[in-house]
């Protein structure tokens, strides 16, 4: 019986998956959209074949037909709907951020924890990414001894006027702060973000680009430049430092041609192009878990420390010093 799915929210991202999942993913069928943007909405259904154009998406989640739910709105409509998926027991694909804050995210770990089965996955895509995973292995493998250090850059081509420095954090390098987490295991104790002066390219105020420093619990350290309106194209690279050697991921090495006197290759546009394999692994495998009623990746808890690290670094970024991820012990809520 295939997994019939609705997506909330057609922007980029939502109609990304829609296409997804009626194209390339098998064991599930895109049946419902919800957006507020109806004549979006509709066209995408339209396009894609007999899909339902559900308006509230409360009512998508609650409906009958609906059996699993990709969440793809704006973040700040998230708690609310994720609150809706764990009433009606729906499973739940749910993009970063999980929600704005960490007392909320908090208040959906309890909420799921309370049902006593896993209902949420947050899509944090990139460890489904081929070469983060691999490099996830190798570290784990211990062929390099201890990881020390991790430096990473996170460059977007550019991002709407909407995009401000708060942003930057909550959605661009949240998902260091997740592959930080992930490849060394562990908890961010102290985040510090700089702000150095920024492209005279945006008008809009923001704080870009930005110099992140994650302070691991048991001390290693993890660099991040995050730089939204880098005008070339989409660029993440992660190095690993480790005792007795080092593994760079994301070098964007593909076709390398050579033409009218130079040589080079392609930077992709954005990350529908570079993480296009992540998140078709990342939703294959949700829909195969699914079906054995479990989820296959990083979790609310993941989704919840996330935001607890991105709030502590807005503030840090505001009052120019480092500050102390405050977060619940992961035994008190889970027990
Ligand atoms: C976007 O929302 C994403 O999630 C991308 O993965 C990230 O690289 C980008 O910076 C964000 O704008």
């Amino acid at each position: 019986q295939d997994l019939r799915i609705g997506i909330i929210g057609v922007g980029q991202m939502g109609a990304d998956h829609a296409e997804r999942v009626v194209r390339r993913i098998s064991g599930a069928r895109l049946v419902a959209v919800s957006d507020p943007d109806l004549p979006r909405a509709n066209a995408l259904a339209e396009s894609l074949g007999e899909i339902r154009v559900i308006e509230d998406p409360l009512a998508l989640i609650g409906d009958a037909g609906v059996d699993a739910v990709i969440i793809a709105s704006p973040g700040f409509a998230h708690a609310e709907q994720l609150m809706a998926c764990l009433e009606h027991a729906k499973p739940v694909l749910c993009e970063k951020p999980l929600t704005m804050d960490t007392e909320s995210s908090l208040r959906v770990v309890e909420a799921e924890h309370k049902l006593g089965r896993q209902l949420i996955q947050v899509g944090f895509m990139r460890r489904f990414d081929p070469e983060y995973a691999a490099l996830k292995q190798l570290l784990d493998s211990g062929e390099l001894g201890r990881t020390l250090l991790l430096h990473n850059v996170h460059r977007n081509k550019s991002v709407p006027d909407t995009f401000r420095s708060e942003m930057i954090v909550r959605d661009s390098l949240v998902h260091e702060v997740d592959v930080a987490r992930w490849l060394f295991d562990d908890e961010i104790a102290r985040i510090t973000v700089h702000a150095p002066k920024p492209t005279s390219l945006v008008a809009n105020g923001a704080l870009d680009p930005q110099l992140a420093i994650f302070e691991m619990a048991n001390g290693a350290i993890a660099d991040v430049e995050v730089f939204v309106n880098f005008q070339v194209g989409y660029e993440v690279r992660c190095e690993a430092v480790a005792e007795k050697g080092s593994a760079t991921i994301g070098l964007g090495v593909d076709v390398l041609t050579k033409r009218a006197g130079q040589w080079g290759g392609a930077v992709p546009e954005d990350y529908r192009v570079r993480f296009g394999t992540a998140y078709d692994v990342e939703v294959q495998r949700w829909v195969d878990a699914t079906h054995r009623r479990e989820i296959d990746g990083p979790t609310a808890w993941d989704g919840y420390a996330a935001a607890a690290v991105c709030t502590a670094g807005i503030q840090s970024l505001q009052e120019g010093r480092p500050v102390e991820v405050e977060m619940a012990r992961k035994s008190e809520v889970l027990g």
